[in-house]
This record gives structure tokens, C-alpha cells and sequence, in this order.
């Protein structure tokens, strides 16, 4: 059997998955490679001051992990850099907040074809290798100079920008060549790969050609694509939210609430998941609503992330304003509307925190997919369960239509949601949440990971 061999930035393997705070994908990745006997390959974390082509291997509980350390340089140039300030908010549709530096292309370049130096040693002839996100699109390509011939996919965890604003990088037609040396590439949703096949159709400097089934023919080759919605890990989710300590937090949230209906909020501190508008549109909702004041509050739980870039302090320090101002006009002696929480919570308790609101607000901007949406929906109790209120603009939106879909740039729209939400009548909700709870199940991790490996391995390949 082929080994597989995963390669992200940062390699989420846990040391002690027991202790549950994993992600899903984390989990579903690590226990394939447990089956395949393969290995997870990514950036140690951990800097270095001169760079040596050789990784540091590690056993986190089965898996084999190898580690590379990077100069600050890289780090600077590569990661904060082009793939944080460059890549991911072009690829959320930010051209005003993305960062058109050289030196960052430059860095970007350089540190792939480090990974490439240290990976491509490692490898074995029938390895199947699986590459994750817009931090290493151009690593197919490094290892295909050092003789690799390998089956290479690509997942992208992010949306895929629209042809007019891609073109807004200089040397959009580079990266976009280098994704040519890969099998298999994978998205989302329809809308994201639907856009990459625009821009390789029709951006004139490529003059690519749509092949059936989702092939695309471009710079003399072809590559297959495909659409593989990722999901959670079900059976684990229930599992958290069924435990003690996820009954415990139930308990504790549903005695706080008591009352009074809460809305939840769960998004790393990020201007792709819309928090700004989301507070704005609550408090229009406050405004428009004089009789529901007292009678609920937004708990929005939200880890800083990435704050050694200058655009995440920002937004931080006016969410801070936000959520003071709207506490400041509205709060009374023994109501506060928004609880602003910044730190993380183990996911049993996030699932027994889901399980107590009555409102999940998933309002992102801009999202690749967006798990918050289906943890939400996992975590309700299916005789009383909650509302969710999902931007149109998440990927998830193309499957779970049958959320209250919201325009997030609208604070009309969101106000009005979160009162329909808040009054729908129990049938409705039960139909619904049955809906979507299918969603749910149907695009588990498990079946997003298999099907990815599988659609990789039946890729035919040209003749050598
Ligand atoms: P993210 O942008 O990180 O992921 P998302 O899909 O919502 O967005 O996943 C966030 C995860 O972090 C969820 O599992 C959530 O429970 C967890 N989390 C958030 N806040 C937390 C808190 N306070 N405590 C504990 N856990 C918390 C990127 C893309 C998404 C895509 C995923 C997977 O941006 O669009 O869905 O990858 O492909």
C-alpha cells in the first residue's frame, strides 16, 4: 500500500489526542496516516539562524511527524508575509489589506523550494503526497524540478479569489503555472473552483482550455480538479458534546442563560469572519428591538490569531471599541448584551456552549468553507434545537442552504435574521436543523479525506 505523505505550514498532529483539543481535521489527517503508515511534513514553528535542508522527526502518537526550522527571514518574508498578508486576504477578496511586496514573492519562492530540498529526499517512488493551502501552492512545482514524478494533490483551505482581483498580483500567471504540476487540486465548493477555471479560461496571458470532467488543460499540461467539501469528525463532536465535562459546560451555560436567549459567536480573531459587521448588525437588532433588550445576549468567543500582523491589531483594537460601545449604550444594572471573550475553548466545551444558544451567528465575509456552521448544527439538541444564521458568503452556504442565509455586509439584513431566528417556532427549527443535520453527516471529514486520496490515486497520469 502507497504511505501518504501530508505537508501543511504548520503540522497539527497531536501529541496526546486524548486531550481534546484537536481539530477535526487534525484528527481525520493523523488517523489516515496512522492507516497509510505515512508522514506529516511541515515548518517547526521555531526559527533558526542559518537554514540546513534536513528535518527533525518526532512520534506524536503514531504518526510520524518531521519538522523543518526556518531563518527569521522566512518567516518574516514567507509566512507573515506573502502568505498572510499577501495571499490570504487577496483570497478573501481584501485587495485594500493585501501587501504587494517583492520581497515577500521572493521569500515565498525561496522557503518552498526549501520544504522541496528537505521533503524530496524523503520520499519513496509510490508515496501518494497531499499538499494543504495557499502557503505551498508553488511546492509541487520545486519537487518536480528535484525528479519527483510522484501522484502530488493540492487541497485549498481558502476561497479562490475571482479573476479580477487576481490579476491585481504580480506574477498571478506564475503561481497559477506552478499548480500545473499537481494531479490533483481540490476546493470547497463549485463557486471556488468554478473561479479558478475562469481565470485559466480566460485571463489572456494563460488561454487555457475546460476539458470534460473537470480537467483543465493550460502551459502544455493537464491537471484534474474537483470539489471536496470538508466537514467535521460527527461521531467525535457528539462524543464531546455528550461528555461530562460537555454536559458540565451545558449546564453552566444554560443556568448563565437562563432567561434569557443567547447568541453565539465562535471565529478567530480575523477581518474574514465579518465581526465588525456581525456587532453592528446586533446592535440594530437592539435598536430595532426595544422589547427584546434583557431578554438575550451575544456571547462571542474569539481567540486573537496572527496578531504579529499590523491589520489583525487593528481590527482587535476596534472590536474592543465595538463591544464597549454597544455594552456602553445598552447594558442595564443586571444585563449585559455582549459577553467578548478572546481565548480558546476545548471542544467539549465549545459543544456544550453551541448546544445552549439559541442563535449561531456564522457571518464571515468571505470563508473557504467555515466548521463553526457545522459544529453549531452537531451540537443542538435535536428535540429544541438552536437557529443558525450563516452568511451567504462562507462556502459552507452552498450546501446548507438551509440555514437563515444572511447578506453580512447588511446590519439590516442581520438584524432582521436574528429576530426570525429568535422567534421561529419550534417545528420550523426541527425541520431544518433535520436538514441540516444530513449536511452535517454527508460531508464528514472522514468522507472529505477519502474521497480526496481516492480521487488522487485514480488520476490518470500522461505517459511519462
Ligand atoms: P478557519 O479560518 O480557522 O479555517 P473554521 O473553518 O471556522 O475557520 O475553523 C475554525 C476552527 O477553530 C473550528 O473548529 C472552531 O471550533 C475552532 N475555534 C474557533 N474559535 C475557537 C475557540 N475560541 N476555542 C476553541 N476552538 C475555536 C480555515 C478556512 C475555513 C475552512 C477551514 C478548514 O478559513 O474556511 O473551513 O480552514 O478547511
Amino acid at each position: 500500500m502507497s504511505r501518504l505523505i501530508v505537508v501543511s505550514n504548520r503540522v497539527a498532529a497531536p501529541r496526546d489526542p486524548a486531550a481534546g483539543s484537536a481539530g477535526g481535521l487534525a484528527m481525520a489527517l493523523s488517523a489516515a496516516l496512522r492507516k497509510y503508515d505515512g508522514l506529516w511534513f511541515g515548518w517547526s514553528g521555531e526559527t533558526v539562524e542559518t537554514f540546513t535542508p534536513e528535518a527533525k522527526f518526532e512520534d506524536r502518537a503514531g504518526v510520524t511527524v518531521a519538522l523543518v526550522d526556518l531563518e527569521a527571514q522566512d518567516v518574516e518574508e514567507y509566512y507573515n508575509g506573502y502568505a498572510n498578508k499577501t495571499l490570504w486576504p487577496l483570497f478573501h477578496h481584501r485587495v485594500d489589506l493585501t501587501a504587494y511586496e517583492r520581497s515577500y514573492g521572493e521569500g515565498y519562492e525561496r522557503t518552498n523550494a526549501r520544504f522541496a530540498e528537505v521533503l524530496a529526499p524523503l520520499l519513496r517512488p509510490d508515496d501518494l503526497i497531499w499538499i494543504h493551502d495557499y502557503h505551498m501552492i508553488p511546492l509541487a512545482r520545486d519537487l518536480r524540478r528535484l525528479g519527483v514524478k510522484n501522484r502530488i494533490g493540492f487541497f485549498l483551505h481558502t476561497p479562490w479569489p475571482a479573476r479580477q482581483l487576481l490579476v491585481t498580483l504580480p506574477h498571478h500567471r506564475r503561481l497559477v503555472e506552478s499548480m500545473f504540476d499537481y494531479d490533483l487540486i481540490g476546493f470547497h465548493t463549485r463557486e471556488w473552483l468554478d473561479l479558478f477555471r475562469d481565470y485559466v479560461a480566460s485571463e489572456p496571458s494563460v488561454n487555457g482550455k475546460l476539458l470534460p470532467n473537470d480537467a483543465v488543460e493550460a502551459f502544455g499540461r493537464t491537471v484534474q480538479t474537483g470539489v471536496f467539501p470538508i466537514g467535521i469528525d460527527v461521531d467525535a463532536f457528539l462524543a464531546a458534546r455528550n461528555s461530562t465535562f460537555g454536559a458540565r459546560t451545558y449546564d453552566r451555560m444554560a443556568a448563565s442563560a437562563a432567561f434569557r436567549s443567547m447568541i453565539v459567536g465562535v471565529d478567530r480573531l480575523d477581518y474574514s469572519k465579518g465581526l465588525e459587521e456581525r456587532l453592528l448588525g446586533y446592535e440594530q437588532f437592539l435598536e430595532d428591538n426595544p422589547d427584546m433588550r434583557g431578554e438575550v445576549f451575544l456571547l462571542q468567543v474569539t481567540p486573537i490569531s496572527r496578531d504579529e500582523v499590523d491589520t489583525y491589531q487593528d481590527i482587535r483594537a476596534r472590536l474592543d471599541a465595538l463591544a464597549g460601545r454597544v455594552n456602553g449604550e445598552y447594558a442595564d444594572m443586571d444585563w449585559q448584551p455582549v459577553r467578548y471573550i478572546n481565548r480558546t475553548y476545548r471542544r467539549d466545551q465549545l459543544a456544550g456552549i453551541y448546544r445552549a444558544a439559541r442563535v449561531g451567528l456564522v457571518t464571515p465575509l468571505r470563508d473557504g468553507m467555515n466548521l463553526v456552521a457545522k459544529e453549531y448544527i452537531a451540537a443542538q439538541n435535536p428535540d429544541d434545537p438552536g437557529v443558525l444564521v450563516l452568511s451567504r458568503f462562507a462556502g459552507a452556504a452552498e450546501q446548507m442552504g438551509e440555514a437563515l442565509l444572511v447578506n453580512p455586509f447588511s446590519r439590516e439584513e442581520l438584524s432582521d435574521a436574528i429576530k426570525r431566528a429568535l422567534t421561529m417556532p419550534l417545528s420550523e427549527r426541527k425541520r431544518k436543523w433535520e436538514c441540516l443535520m444530513q449536511v452535517v453527516r454527508d460531508t464528514d471529514v472522514g468522507i472529505w479525506r477519502d474521497d480526496f486520496v481516492a480521487s488522487l490515486t485514480a488520476v490518470v497520469k500522461p505517459a511519462a
